[in-house]
Order: structure tokens, then sequence, then C-alpha cells
């Protein structure tokens, strides 16, 4: 079986796992553990990153490269159409969408947080004992903004991406305005990498992803509540009710995730 070393949160592993799903491939998961479990990756593909999929003897990382290893491994429901003109644009729209939507959700994700105590909190497993809940939201978001400074993540860049995603969203709110897919009349790698990157600007409302139950359908606050780019979360919603498989519920009991690894 296919297996797909992950991080649960990270916005390139669910574009892998929008893609596999799509194309009906069943695959393991297996939940890297940020440093420690980043020297096994880099023993096997001489990066520390994920997604990395595993494929028998094949090992494939970066995003893009599994798309494209699967759509010539697996033909079956292309990602990248054959028309020129439509895989020129799709091709486009997915490496802006990694560029931009990929990188700058984080930004915002960790200038949302270091705002906000309660979405802070709610990253925590429900298993947390109390005690480190209230100190979680105490921790003062200033000493979080000093934080973020050190690892590059000004206020200014925080304030630069969230400019950036609003005018990214306002666009992708235009192009699907009359069509359900960015390119083309079926989906492909362009609507998968948009859709599937953008999951730590809203969270998914449905149980797509092993995360605690208070932070489903939550984001960061300005983009993931705003009406004016609610027609874009809604098309993602029904990419996803068409696509995704939502996880089994004895999945997502005992393992949520209680970090994001921003970097
Ligand atoms: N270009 C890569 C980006 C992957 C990436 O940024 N992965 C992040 C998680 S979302 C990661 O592994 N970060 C850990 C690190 O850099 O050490 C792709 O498309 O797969």
């Amino acid at each position: 079986m296919l297996e797909l070393y992950q991080f649960e949160l990270s916005q390139y592993s669910e574009k892998v796992r929008l893609v596999l799903d799509y194309k009906g491939l069943a695959y393991r998961k297996i939940e890297v553990t940020p440093g420690i479990g980043q020297v096994e990756l880099f023993r096997l593909t001489g990066q520390r990153q994920v997604p990395v999929l595993k494929d028998g003897s094949q090992v494939v990382a970066d995003s893009t490269e599994i798309a494209k290893y699967l759509d010539q491994q697996y033909p079956d429901r292309p990602l990248i159409p054959t028309d020129p003109k439509q895989r020129g644009l799709c091709l486009l729209i997915e490496e802006w969408a990694d560029e931009s939507i990929g990188t700058k959700s984080r930004q915002v994700l960790f200038g949302a947080l270091s705002k906000n105590q309660s979405l802070r909190k709610s990253l925590l497993p429900a298993a947390t004992p109390d005690i480190v809940k209230v100190l979680v939201e105490a921790v003062p978001s200033e000493l979080l903004q000093v934080l973020g400074f050190g690892v590059g993540l000004s206020q200014e860049v925080v304030k630069r991406a969230e400019a950036d995603l609003k005018q990214d969203l306002e666009a992708l709110c235009l192009l699907l305005a009359d069509s359900p897919y960015l390119v083309g009349d079926q989906p492909t790698l362009a609507d998968f990498a948009v859709a599937g990157l953008s999951i730590l600007l809203k969270f998914p409302e449905e149980p797509y992803l092993n995360l605690p139950a208070t932070l489903r359908g939550k984001g960061v606050p300005g983009l993931a509540d705003s009406v004016v780019y609610e027609p874009f979360f809604t098309w993602r919603d029904r990419l996803y009710a068409q696509y995704r498989q939502p996880l089994v519920p004895s999945s997502y009991k005992s393992s949520a995730p209680n970090s994001i690894n921003i970097e």
C-alpha cells in the first residue's frame, strides 16, 4: 500500500491527501514527529520536509513531484490536462498556490494564534490537563509576537501576507463565480492545490482532518469569517464533499496533533 509521511496539519500534505482521494488510491498515513522524525525523512530522501510518498521501493518528496509521479503511475482520473493551454494554466496556478497560499497561510495563522488566546487553546487536544490549558491561555500575545519576530514572522510580514491572501481569495472568488473548476470542466491539480493548501486559512467543518473538534470551521479572523470570501470556502466545501474521504471515526479520537509546525 502507498505510504504518506506527513504532518496532519501540513497544508502540503493535505494537497497530496486530496489528490490521493481523488484518484481513489488507498494509502497509509505515517505521522512524522517534528524534529526527530525528520531525521528518518532525511535518510530516505536527502531532505527533511513532508509530504513524502513511498510506493514500494520508490520514494518521492515534494507535493508537486508526488502529484506528477501519481499521474504517471496511476493515470486514471488525470490531474494535469493534456491540452496545451489548460496544461499551462494548471501548472501555473499550482505553482502560484504553493508559493502564495501555502507559504502565506502559515504566516497569517501564526499571526492569528499570537493574537488570539482561545484559538491557541483550542489547538490543544481534549485530554490536555486544565492547568496546561490555563497556562497556554496565559502566554501573553506580545511574547508570541516577539517569538514570531525571532523566526522571521514580524507583524509586518504577517500584515503583508494577509493583504496578499485577500487579493488571492478575491481572485479565486472571481474565477470560480461561474465555473466549478479553475481549469476546464474537470477537476485538476490546480483545484486540489488551491483547496488543500488553504486548510490553515479555515479548517474544514467536516471531519477530514485529525484535529480538535473545537477547531473545525475556525480559521484566520478576517478571512475565514468574512462574507466576501465565503464563495471560495463554499466552493472548497463542495470539492471536498465530492472527492475527499472523511476520516473513519475510530482514527481521530486519540491522536490529534497538538502542535503546528510553522516552518
Ligand atoms: N515545496 C514543498 C513544501 C513542503 C513543506 O513546506 N513542508 C513543511 C510542512 S507544511 C515541512 O515539512 N516543514 C518542516 C521543515 O521545514 O523542517 C512541497 O510542496 O511539498
